[in-house]
């Protein structure tokens, strides 16, 4: 059986207030199409992908906020596009805003689900990395709002087998922590996929601005390499109602390099043909879990580096 995936990460570009849940369907198909038209096996649509990414907006109306959320996964709003997939045979990785009703409670999360090219859910991610702020800061030029909107992620990182590989995702932020991509590879992940909303502009430490697209592939290429594992990530891009969001889509192999980057800040497809095999140096060889790591002796090395250090 062939290890190689074919994958596209499929770029969004701005998504307006005003354009439709249903419109917005139709570009993604349209993406798929043109995936397939490529012999893609699967493509990765971004996070929070129906909709503008309205945490960036104060929002008081309970009813003005559930409207960004979907309550049903496929619904009859989405079930063209798992139609679309199931007829192509192609997989795919879809973001959203998830309004979930659990022990009589009702719960917010930003979710993704992984299909399969049968057009059958394979899984599910609820983003645990939550940035941002609950308060409300009319100073700031755009709002940070995922903390009042979201649930921390209850599902934790599962992995599957698909697409002859083992899978698992992330939502944004969450590519920026060691441990997501650690979790996600102590359960053998190959291929790690994630969408992003990630501004351009830092309100409360603007310096860090020019750093955007840096620490956005830093942390990602060295999550790749130490990990042994294939990374892609697709960004919401451009000018977004008055937000500017960093383009810098992007697949990068487990030797940490970055193998296709996009060029626009528009709806663009960034293709790669992923040898899962790539991942088998970094797995068996420079980080191999059993023979060359003694988490037993982590103790040993917490107690001696929370020490004080030597006086001389
Ligand atoms: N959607 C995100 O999680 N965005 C954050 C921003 C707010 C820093 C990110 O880590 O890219």
């Amino acid at each position: 059986m062939s290890r190689i995936i074919k994958i596209a990460a499929a770029q969004s570009g701005p998504v307006p207030l005003s354009q439709s849940r249903e419109d917005v369907v139709e570009r993604l198909i349209e993406q798929m199409r043109s995936a397939k038209s490529q012999d893609c096996d699967l493509i990765v649509f971004t996070e929070c992908v129906l909709t503008a990414f309205f945490p960036h907006w104060w929002i008081e109306d309970e009813d003005e906020l559930d409207s960004y959320f979907e309550t049903q996964m496929p619904s009859p709003i989405t079930q063209p596009l798992f139609d679309e997939a199931a007829r192509l045979k192609i997989g795919f990785q879809l973001g959203y805003a998830e309004l979930a009703f659990e022990d009589g409670n009702k719960k917010r999360f930003n979710s993704s689900v992984l299909v399969g090219d049968d057009g059958q859910i394979i899984g599910k991610f609820r983003k645990v990395h939550l940035p941002g702020h609950r308060d409300h800061r009319p100073d700031n030029p755009f709002q940070n709002l995922e903390k009042r909107y979201f649930e921390f992620g209850d599902l934790g990182f599962p992995t599957w087998r698909a697409f002859g590989g083992v899978v698992g995702m992330c939502i944004c932020n969450g590519r920026r922590w060691s441990e997501t991509y650690r979790a996600l590879s102590l359960q053998g992940a190959e291929l790690i996929t994630l969408g992003f909303n990630t501004p351009g502009h830092h309100p409360e430490f603007p310096h860090l601005d020019e750093l955007s697209g840096f620490h956005h592939l830093l942390c990602m290429q060295a999550g790749a390499y130490q990990n042994g594992a294939w990374v892609v990530a697709v960004s919401k891009a451009g000018e977004e109602e008055g937000v500017h969001q960093i383009g810098h889509t992007c697949i990068i192999a487990p030797s940490g390099k970055v193998v296709a980057e996009s060029k626009t800040l528009e709806d663009e497809l960034v293709v790669h043909a992923c040898d899962l095999d790539e991942t088998i140096p970094y797995k068996e060889y420079i980080f191999n879990y059993e023979k060359n790591r003694r988490i037993e002796h982590y103790g040993i090395i917490a107690s001696q580096t929370s020490a004080a250090p030597p006086s001389s």
